[in-house]
């Protein structure tokens, strides 16, 4: 095993899986069928600056980071690189302002005349008529999920053994965790650099613990604390997984995009990130996506964690990832162990027959 970073903590494993194992994981993707890759549009801000009911001048505000009284490129697309899928560049940007006549004094920024003379969604309706290509999203992937548990096949079995005794986390959480999920990027295919799991505040929810959370809560997050990623295929061509802040001595948000150079941009600019992983076959890479708490739990989330899928070049890539939900709040992470445990002592005994039903929470292959 091997240290890439301390920040975030990262770890590679050479030879984690045999070629065989790889084959098998790859075929049984396959027998299931792979869906193109959801993806993740953030909250529809229209809907919350609505909410919010914010004037232009507070919303113009609120872009205009360093306060100078015009937004920048850099301001506009940290805030919203992404709209409705669509993974915003410097160029595209300048085209729409082009195509709206958003920047009528083409100095290339907006001031607060031209913004307000803007509609709230004329980037969305713009971008929406010109029409959207593949490597224009933010994830060019398809991708199926494979159940690990009692009855799937023995390699994924072993599989997720392999994983609880590298994590040394108790059987009980990696068993509760989300299923093995395998990813295929044809050539062309990429994935933005992005956190595998957000930030949690107080009235943050996670995905899985949600049948123990107490009340409905405002943000929910999928509490991936660890993500193992396997490479099952060694990637004639690209392909690499690119952490463009790994052992930054700062991060900052906005630093991210400087002269027209977005790190976050797998497509363009995988070579100027701090750290590359060549993929090959059984490999595995680890993380953490959390830091400690400094009591043995789950603290804030690692924003140095940033990662992405450089462009596929040549050939095809696959890989597979497991992740590892762990809720911050430990109180609430025990009490739903508890009622699963409740449940399945139940269902053993009410339908003993039934095993098929054995865990309803995750799809089964
Ligand atoms: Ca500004
Ligand atoms: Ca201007």
């Amino acid at each position: 095993m091997r240290t890439l970073s301390l920040k975030p903590l990262l770890f590679e494993i050479p030879g984690f899986l045999s070629e065989e194992e790889c084959s098998v994981v790859v075929q049984l993707a396959q027998l299931k069928g792979l869906t193109e890759s959801q993806v993740m549009v953030p909250e529809d801000q229209e809907e919350l600056t609505k909410q919010l009911d914010l004037s232009p001048e507070e919303i113009f505000n609120l872009l205009d980071l360093n306060q100078d009284g015009q937004l920048q490129l850099q301001e506009i697309l940290t805030h919203s690189r992404v709209r409705d899928g669509i993974w915003l560049t410097p160029e595209s940007l300048r085209e729409i302002y082009a195509g709206l006549q958003a920047d009528p004094d083409g100095d290339g920024f907006l001031s607060l005349e031209e913004f307000k003379r803007l509609s709230s969604n004329a980037f969305q309706r713009f971008l929406q008529q010109r029409g959207v290509k593949k490597s224009q999203l933010v994830r060019n992937s398809r991708h199926t999920w494979l159940y690990q548990g009692e009855g799937a096949h023995h390699v994924l079995q072993t599989l997720r053994k392999r994983v609880t005794r590298l994590t040394r986390l108790p059987s009980s959480i990696v068993d509760l965790s989300e299923p093995l999920q395998v990813v295929r990027y044809e050539q062309g295919g990429h994935y933005h650099a992005h956190h595998d799991s957000g930030p949690v505040y107080p009235e943050t929810a996670c995905t899985h613990t949600r049948l123990a959370a107490n009340h409905s809560t405002p943000f929910e997050t999928s509490c991936r604390y660890i993500t193992v990623l396997f490479y099952l295929n060694s990637v004639e061509g690209g392909g690499e997984t690119t952490f463009p802040v790994a052992d930054n001595r700062t991060y900052e948000e906005v630093s991210l995009i400087q002269n027209d150079v977005d790190l976050l941009d797998t497509r363009k600019h995988c070579d100027k990130g701090n750290l590359r992983v060549q993929p090959a076959k059984g490999t595995a890479v680890f993380w953490y996506n959390y830091l400690s708490d400094g009591k043995g739990w789950v603290g804030e989330q690692d924003e140095y964690s940033l990662h992405g899928g450089c462009v596929v070049t040549r050939g095809t890539k696959w890989i597979a990832n497991n992740w590892i939900n762990v809720d911050p709040d430990y109180q609430r992470q025990v009490r739903y162990q508890q009622l699963v445990s409740q449940q399945q002592r139940s269902e053993t005994h009410n339908t003993e027959q039934d095993s098929a039903q054995h865990n309803h929470l995750h799809q089964d292959l």
